[in-house]
């Protein structure tokens, strides 16, 4: 039997952009382990209803919002709507986030700030409003999903770095301001893994496919199904005394300098 200190069973589980990837695996492995999972989008209503329906097959309770995540006035009234259908929300996770890959140099001011806006600015104004019940209630847990880029740079990637190693800081700061009403606010750092987003860097001959996996001690890509036990943690009273951490899962990138490729 799983010890209690990691029983999440009734609590409910706001993902943002959960409707596919890395979001909906931790949907999954959340509601696996009993919470009722909010999944969110903002692209249609039909991709969240198809991700309700295939939570819902699977045996987990979920319901579905729409809801632009970067526009607050969006946010605070879909936040009011989920407390008082669903119940108060106990576990939030900043999941969702874009990436362009432009070289700085090419790259355009508005799109700088689209990936600032969805992958930094959003995670802040999701987290204000959905903090404030977690301190009246003196009890909460919000995970921020960061990413190698929370700690390296990569070519092209400029603007989403910039983000990632700001949610990384905002992790910290809300920590800071937070903690002392028992509310736990954590990051998980993903590795490199087998999504969407990474499907144009992923193909057989991509010189970045063979990078990453000699990049990786663990010598793959992660699979989605491998934030669950993170999430997990991070959302039980397992971690009730863990604050401003980021959980790193990656196959051990950030263990190692990397290796010379006759090795
Ligand atoms: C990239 C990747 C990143 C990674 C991830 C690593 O182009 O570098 O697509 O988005 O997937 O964030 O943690």
């Amino acid at each position: 039997m799983a010890h209690s200190l990691f029983d999440i069973n009734g609590k409910v589980a706001l993902i943002t952009g959960s409707t596919h990837g890395l979001g909906m695996a931790m949907a999954k492995g959340l509601g696996e382990a009993g919470a009722t999972i909010v999944v969110n989008g903002n692209s249609s209503q039909q991709k969240i209803d198809d991700a309700v329906k295939e939570l819902q097959s699977q045996g987990i309770n979920a319901v579905g919002y729409k809801f632009n995540v970067t526009d607050e006035q969006e946010v605070i009234e879909a936040v009011q709507k989920i407390q008082s259908e669903v119940g108060p929300i106990d576990i939030l996770i900043n999941n969702a986030g874009i990436i362009k890959r432009i070289p700085l140099l090419d790259m355009d001011v508005a799109d700088f700030k689209e990936v600032i806006d969805i992958d930094l600015v959003s995670p802040f104004i999701v987290s204000k409003h959905v903090a404030r019940g977690m301190i009246e209630r003196r009890q909460g847990k919000i995970i921020n999903i960061c990413s190698m880029m929370s700690e390296l740079g990569r070519s092209t990637v400029g603007a989403y770095a910039a983000a990632k190693g700001g949610l990384k800081m905002l992790t910290k700061n809300m920590a800071t301001e937070w903690a002392k009403y028992n509310v736990q606010i954590n990051g998980i750092g993903p590795g490199y893994f087998a999504t969407e987003q990474t499907k144009p860097i992923r193909v057989d001959g991509h010189p970045f496919n063979d990078f990453i996996i000699s990049r990786t001690p663990a010598a793959k890509w992660g699979d989605a199904g491998d934030l669950a036990g993170a999430a997990i943690f991070l959302s039980s009273k397992a971690s009730d005394f863990v604050n401003g951490h980021i959980l790193y899962v990656d196959g051990g990138i950030l263990a190692t300098i990397g290796k010379p490729s006759n090795e």
